[in-house]
C-alpha cells in the first residue's frame, strides 16, 4: 500500500495555514536562514574543491529542507546519526562550518564532535550507521533516558542488509529510533526505479510492523512537523518509525561525478521548480513581510559567515601525517610502526 504524501507547503509557496499553525514565525525564519546558509556553504565548498582547496565532497543542493527540517525537532539528549549528505543538519545542531571544511579537506579532526553534542561521526559506509542508531536507542532505553536516536541515510541504503536488520531489531526491541531516508532519487548513477521494486520506501515499514510515512522532502514544514511528531513519540513510547523524505539531488553525487552522463536535464529542471528554498521564500514574502531588501541583507550576512569559516579552515595548522597510524590499534603492530617511520622520513605530506 502506497502511503499518502504529506505536504503543507506547495511548490508555489502556498501553505496549509491550519496545518502549520503551531510553527512560530521565529522558527520559520530560523529554517530559512539555515537553509540558505547550507546552500551558500555547499556552493562555496564545491568551488574550493575545484580550486584544489578541498577534497572530494557531495552536493546537498536541493535537500536543504530535508536537512534542516529533520534536525530542528531534536532536543538535548537526543542522538543524531548521519550519513554523509547532512551538512545542513549538522550546522543546525551546532557543528561549526569550519569543521566540515576540515573533514572534507581530508583532516579527520574535522569529524570530532564537541563534547556537548550527541552526534555520531559521518558514516561513508552506506547504511552501516543504521545499526549504530539502533544500538544507541536500545542503550537509552536500558538507561531509562528519554531520548531518541535519529538516523539519516539515502535511498541507496535501503538495499543494504543493514537497513532491514536495523528496522527489524528496532521494532522487536521497541527502540526509540527514527529512521529518515532522504530519497533523492539517485544512488550515484543508480536511479530509484532500479533500486527497489516498491513504489515508495515508506511502505517497507509494514514488513517490520513499524509506522512508515512519506513526506515531501522539499517542504520544510512537513519534514519538521512529521519528524517532530514521531521523535516525540519515540521518546515517550519507545516506538520506532520510518520517514521517507521525497527530495532530489540537484547536483552531482560528488565532485568526482558528472551526472549529465546519466540523467536528463529536463527532469532536473522539473525538480528545480520544486526547489525547497524558493518555495519558502515565496511563502515568507507573501505572508510574513519578507522583502528583496531583507533577502539581500541576509545573503550578505551569511556569505560573510561562510567566508569567515573558510579563513578559519585555511588557517588551521596541517595535521601531523603520522596521526593516521595512531588511532587504529591500542598497541601499534610492527608493520605500521615501520610505515610510520617511513612517513616521518618524507616530512610534510601534500
Ligand atoms: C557499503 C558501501 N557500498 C558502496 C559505497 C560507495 N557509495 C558511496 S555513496 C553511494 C550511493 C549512496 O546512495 P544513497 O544511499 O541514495 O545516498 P546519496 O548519495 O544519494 O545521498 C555508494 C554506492 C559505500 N560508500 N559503501
Ligand atoms: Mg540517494
Amino acid at each position: 500500500m502506497k502511503p499518502k504524501l504529506i505536504q503543507y507547503l506547495d511548490e508555489t509557496g502556498k501553505a496549509d495555514e491550519k496545518a502549520i499553525s503551531d510553527i512560530t514565525e521565529e522558527q520559520m525564519f530560523k529554517m530559512y536562514r539555515l537553509m540558505n546558509l547550507t546552500r551558500l556553504w555547499n556552493d562555496k565548498a564545491l568551488s574550493l574543491q575545484r580550486q584544489g582547496r578541498l577534497g572530494t565532497m557531495g552536493s546537498v543542493r536541493g535537500q536543504e529542507a530535508s536537512n534542516i527540517g529533520m534536525a530542528m525537532p531534536l532536543q538535548s539528549g537526543d542522538w543524531f546519526v548521519p550519513a554523509f549528505r547532512e551538512y545542513g543538519a549538522l550546522f543546525t545542531l551546532g557543528i561549526p562550518m569550519k569543521d566540515q571544511l576540515m573533514y572534507w579537506g581530508g583532516d579527520e579532526r574535522g569529524n570530532r564532535v564537541p563534547d556537548n553534542l550527541r552526534i555520531a561521526n559521518i558514516c561513508i559506509t552506506v547504511g552501516a550507521h543504521l545499526t549504530h542508531a539502533v544500538g544507541i536507542g536500545i542503550a537509552a532505553k536500558i538507561k531509562g533516558e528519554k531520548s531518541v536516536a535519529l538516523s539519516s541515510s539515502g535511498d541507496g541504503s535501503t538495499s543494504q542488509g543493514d537497513f532491514h536488520e536495523s528496522l527489524n531489531m528496532a521494532a522487536v526491541f521497541k527502540a526509540p529510533v527514527v529512521f529518515i531516508i532522504q530519497n533523492n532519487h539517485w544512488a550515484i548513477s543508480m536511479p530509484f526505479e532500479k533500486q527497489t521494486a516498491t513504489e515508495t520506501i515508506a511502505e517497507k515499514a509494514a514488513a517490520y510492523a513499524i509506522d512508515g510515512f512519506r513526506v515531501d522532502g522539499n517542504d520544510v514544514f512537513a519534514v519538521y512537523k512529521t519528524v517532530k511528531k514521531y521523535t516525540d513519540r519515540a521518546r515517550e513510547e519507545h516506538k520506532p518509525a520510518l520517514i521517507e523524505l521525497v527530495t532530489y539531488r540537484l547536483g552531482d553525487h560528488t565532485t568526482s561525478d558528472d551526472a549529465t552522463r546519466y540523467r536528463k536535464p529536463e527532469i532536473v529542471a522539473e525538480w528545480e521548480k520544486r526547489d525547497p528554498i524558493s518555495r519558502l521564500r515565496a511563502f515568507l514574502m507573501n505572508n510574513h513581510g519578507w522583502t528583496e531588501e531583507k533577502e539581500n541583507k541576509l545573503i550578505e550576512e551569511l556569505s560573510a559567515d561562510v567566508e569567515k569559516a573558510v579563513q578559519e579552515y585555511e588557517a588551521v595548522e596541517q595535521a601531523d601525517p603520522t596521526s593516521m597510524f595512531k588511532y587504529i590499534y591500542s598497541e601499534m603492530p610492527w608493520n605500521l610502526k615501520e610505515q610510520m617511520e617511513e612517513v616521518k622520513g618524507i616530512g610534510q605530506l601534500g
